[in-house]
């Protein structure tokens, strides 16, 4: 078996969830290559290597340069800071690198494009880890969908809430952090949360052709972890949505961090002539489904416990009744990826359909400004 070197960029939440991939896919799924966790790069150099010795990295770089540059790693895989992605991605996809990149893809969508140009142009591998896609449940539900058990889809609604911002006396910026510094996230709430509903929407149910939003900057200034001033904040806190796919349905979509007591509570619903299914992932082994076909005395929602041999990816794990998490997904999408790499092919989302997330992200963010409907951006 052919062996492929890794070369991670950050060691965060995500350089964690992507390192245990790295280590469980293999274990769990027939792969054509053997990953090998080559090095591990981030710019505190102790907090590094006490990275990659536990988790089993054989080298450590503080440069991503130097990374890209090394012959003895085939695979860059991005999970630091959203600021980073292009410059990284683009610079690895030149030197010939199979290129994995956290979401959101760029900052906003000029940033994306000339990472998807890059990765086109170089002919590299590519892939985005939006991980919701490859929940067992959420993939049944895709397939629910393409068999034509719903019907003419007619509604469509996301919302992902969080409430860790609501203190006033929460720093911007650093480690950590970097998510509430506009420079460094690109955007708030609707590139980090609501671009996972917009990513499996467009998955689901097509393109979004037209959206109206409005967002909201609830705490306006916080000290900043690196200035130690207090500045202003450039984040949205809230986004609310309202969006017209291309087969006819209405989409309406809310992200926030401000809904007390939610901790990440993304939820997904779709109805159809025919049929309707929710989602929901704090219940992330199930699906609720209502069929209108159903005998009517007996007709009502179902709650269908995902973790049977038969449904999606489930045959690699234990046994029926048994239910996997989070962290699958990413094992789940690290699997898929190799094994579209040994015969030649890619996964999605690639980058190109990560950059299609953009563009909703940026049209919803320009109406949240202007007061309008933005049309979004296809390419
Ligand atoms: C934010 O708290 C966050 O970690 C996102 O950045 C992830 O993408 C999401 O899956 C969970 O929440």
């Amino acid at each position: 078996m052919k062996t492929l070197n890794i070369g991670l960029v950050g060691y965060g939440f995500m350089g964690r969830t992507h390192s245990n991939a790295f280590h469980d896919a293999p274990l769990f799924f027939d792969l054509p290559y053997r990953p090998v966790l080559k090095a591990l790069c981030a710019r505190n150099a102790d907090r590094a290597k006490a990275f990659a010795a536990n988790w089993g990295y054989e080298s450590v770089e503080t440069d991503w340069r130097a990374l890209v540059e090394r012959k003895d790693v085939d695979v860059i895989d991005i999970a630091s800071s959203n600021d980073t992605h292009h410059d990284i991605a683009i610079a690895a996809a030149k030197a010939g690198k199979i290129v994995m990149c956290e979401k959101p893809l760029g900052r906003n969508a000029k940033e994306a494009e000339e990472m998807v140009a890059a990765v086109e142009s170089a002919g590299v591998a590519n892939t985005v880890w939006y991980n919701y896609r490859r929940v067992p449940a959420v993939v049944l539900l895709k397939q629910l969908i393409d068999e034509g058990r719903l019907g003419r889809i007619f509604h469509y609604r996301a919302k992902f809430l969080q409430d860790w911002t609501i203190s006033q006396d929460l720093p911007q910026g650093g480690e950590g952090l970097w998510r509430l510094d506009v420079n460094i996230a690109g955007s708030g709430v609707t590139g980090d949360l609501l671009a996972h509903c917009l990513d499996t929407a467009l998955w689901l149910n097509g393109s979004i052709t037209d959206v109206t939003a409005m967002t909201e900057t609830f705490i306006k200034e916080r000290k900043h972890n690196l200035t130690g001033k207090v500045e202003p904040v450039g984040i949205d806190d809230a986004s609310a949505v309202l969006g017209r796919f291309s087969n006819g349905s209405l989409g309406t979509f809310e992200a926030t961090r401000y809904a007390r007591g939610h901790k990440a509570l993304y939820t997904l619903e779709i109805n159809g002539e025919r049929a309707s299914a929710m989602w929901d992932l704090h219940d992330l082994h199930r699906i609720q489904y209502f069929d209108h076909g159903d005998e009517g005395r007996v007709r009502g929602w179902r709650n269908i416990h995902v973790t049977d041999g038969d449904h999606p990816y489930m045959d690699r794990w234990w046994v029926p009744g048994l239910q996997i998490g989070y962290e699958h997904t990413f094992i789940h999408q690290f699997a898929d990826f190799l094994q579209a790499l040994g015969t030649g092919t890619t996964i999605s989302p690639t980058f190109r359909d990560a950059l299609q997330t953009d563009y909703v992200t940026d049209a919803i963010l320009a109406s949240a400004k202007s007061g309008r409907w933005e049309h979004v951006k296809t390419s």
